[in-house]
């Protein structure tokens, strides 16, 4: 009786253990949710972790029912054809589970390696057609170490990199490129660039390439552009126009020129930069910062939060008592030493 309840009790422990470890897709944020479903298939997922809690009360079933059977055992023999008989079928219901517990293995080890999004931080999203320079650019800016190579699809996953600006610390997300076709046609490559723009509240960098190296023309990625655009409203948004050391938005034609000028006039900053040459790197990278912190000050403004911090603000706004002027006081000894200190020859002060 011993050995099968301390079977029983391994297994069970282990089972759970494995239940608990395994993250719950309705406890996650909805963008890693979205995320898991993107990557591993929810269904899949939710019914591989339900056949392991089928098991384990299977195998609490079996143990206890074999248990009260040995109390009645009436020799020594059948006891112990009775122990052979609850340990084998406790062997069969986890071998059965191989496939499931297969697949959590290949999930779990995934899993480690997604990167480590925040989303609820400040965050910059870079996304575009394949090849346009998203990987080079987030290179450029973090610390991050993205593999760049001149054909489509480089990038396969999201990558995160960290930067700063103005002492906060932001984080850079790259994703894979993503094509124009309907949503359903999407692959589970593009599909990860399609969640973190649904899910992360991030200033958004649309990256095109007017040098067509990338292989798309700029009307294919003008109509990208518009066909992901429900995705980025809400969102600061600043256009990126990169490669421009082959090509710049002033030797376009007059037309796709007008277009431009016409997203400029929406209030859609383009800026147009070379990760080659560095050209333009930082001021996207502040513009995109500053459009993101006034964007985030403004959302908190309309939170309901912000009644019960203002009740408790007071902002002085000192009015001037009288018109007499009072210059600030600098003592005698200060004046005369930089005094000296300019009519010296220049070369002491240099010493
Ligand atoms: N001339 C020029 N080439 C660039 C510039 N930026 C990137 N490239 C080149 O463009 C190619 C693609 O760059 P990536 O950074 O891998 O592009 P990506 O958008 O990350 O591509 P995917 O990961 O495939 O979506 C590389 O060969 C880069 O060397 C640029 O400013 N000027
Ligand atoms: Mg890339």
């Amino acid at each position: 009786m011993r050995k099968v309840k301390y079977t029983q009790q391994n297994y069970h422990d282990r089972l759970s253990q494995i239940l608990t470890d395994f993250p719950k897709l309705d406890d996650v944020h909805p963008f890693y949710a979205d995320l898991m479903n993107v990557l591993y298939d929810k269904d899949h997922y939710k019914l591989a972790l339900g056949q392991i809690n089928i098991a384990k009360n299977l195998i609490d079933n079996v143990a206890k029912d074999y248990v009260r059977l040995m109390k009645y055992g009436d020799s020594l023999y059948r006891c112990k054809q009775l122990k052979r008989a609850a340990l084998g079928r406790m062997c069969t219901i986890i071998k059965r589970q191989k496939q499931s517990l297969e697949y959590l293995e290949q999930v779990r080890q995934h899993l480690s390696r997604l990167p480590t999004i925040d989303p609820n931080t400040r965050t910059l999203l870079l996304c575009g057609y394949p090849n346009v320079g998203k990987s080079s650019f987030i290179n450029k800016v973090t610390r991050a170490d993205v593999e760049v190579q001149p054909y489509a699809f480089t990038t396969k996953s999201l990558f995160v990199g960290h930067m700063d600006y103005k002492y906060l610390r932001w984080q850079v997300v790259d994703t894979p490129g993503i094509l124009d076709h309907p949503l359903e046609e999407r692959n589970t490559i593009e599909m990860q660039a399609i969640t973190a723009l649904a899910h992360l509240r991030a200033a958004v960098l649309y990256v095109m390439d007017v040098s067509e190296q990338c292989g798309h023309t700029i009307e294919q990625q003008l109509q990208l552009f518009d066909s992901i655009r429900p995705l980025f409203s809400n969102k600061p948004l600043i256009i990126v126009v990169n490669k421009c050391d082959v090509r710049r938005v002033s030797e376009l034609s007059e037309e796709e020129q007008k277009i431009f000028q016409e997203l400029e006039s929406e209030g859609l900053p383009v800026i147009e930069t070379s990760t080659l040459t560095e050209e333009g790197v930082i001021k996207v990278k502040t513009e995109a910062c500053d459009r993101l912190l006034a964007h985030r000050v403004e959302t908190k403004m309309k939170g309901n939060k912000v009644n019960d911090v203002l009740n408790r603000l007071h902002l002085a706004v000192p009015a001037k008592r009288d018109n007499k002027d009072r210059l600030p006081f600098i003592p005698e000894g200060a004046l005369a030493r930089k005094k000296r200190m300019q009519t010296d020859a220049p070369k002491k002060r240099l010493v």
